[in-house]
């Protein structure tokens, strides 16, 4: 199977991550969907990174429908979520900001690099970077009263957790500068140290 997209996307990157530690060998080919568009179209049309292509030649894309799937070839015993429901219910939290927080990087990344800057909208701007900080805010009051664990272990909350984390400070460092956020930044420090991380470097 081949994992298709850039590493500098948070979303390629927790599939990888994933797929390390799930115990699933991925090829990995860097493609971007900016640079290499026809190449990527070529691959799947729609132009998504992450885009899964199994041996079979079918196309997955979307990288929680891609981790789901690599969880059902894991089988249950290897699972990153919690079974437990309200444990679950935490890790889909998490989840949910970290990924929302993937989101609203990204958009503003996307306003401040294709849009001209004659053009770009500063009341969208201040709305998405409202919504950002209400996700990392929500994170780190999640993360003070129950810490992710930092014993060597890594599920798929703390990997997302630390995926975004890393690139909104890579891409758009500026909309978290000066605000605290210390149970997400020691935490992604621990996560960023692991093998899993370490091996899949941002690009
Ligand atoms: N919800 C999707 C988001 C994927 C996404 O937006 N990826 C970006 C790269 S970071 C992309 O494909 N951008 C190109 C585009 O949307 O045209 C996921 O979790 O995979």
């Amino acid at each position: 199977m081949k994992l298709i997209g850039m590493l500098d996307s948070p979303y390629v990157r927790r599939v990888a991550i994933s797929a390390k530690r799930l115990g699933i060998a991925l090829e990995h080919e860097s493609v971007s969907v900016f640079r290499h568009f026809q190449h990527f179209q070529s691959i799947n049309p729609v132009v998504k990174a992450p885009t899964l292509v199994l041996d079979d030649g079918s196309v997955l894309m979307d990288s929680t429908l891609i981790i789901d799937y690599l969880e059902t070839l894991a089988g249950p015993g290897n699972s990153l979520m919690p079974t437990e429901p309200g444990q679950r219910l935490r890790s889909l939290q998490l989840i949910g900001l970290a990924l929302a927080a993937c989101e609203k990087s990204v958009q503003i990344y996307y306003e401040r690099t294709l849009r001209p800057t004659e053009i770009q909208h500063a009341p969208w701007v201040e709305r998405v970077s409202g919504q950002l900080l209400a996700a990392y805010e929500a994170l780190e009051q999640a993360l003070a009263k129950q810490p992710l664990p930092t014993d060597g272990s890594l599920d798929q909350a703390g990997i997302t957790v630390a995926v975004a984390w890393t690139f909104t400070n890579l891409l758009v460092a500026d909309q978290v500068q000066g605000k605290a956020f210390p149970q997400i930044s020691a935490f992604t420090g621990y996560a960023e140290g692991l093998e899993a991380f370490v091996s899949t470097p941002v690009e």
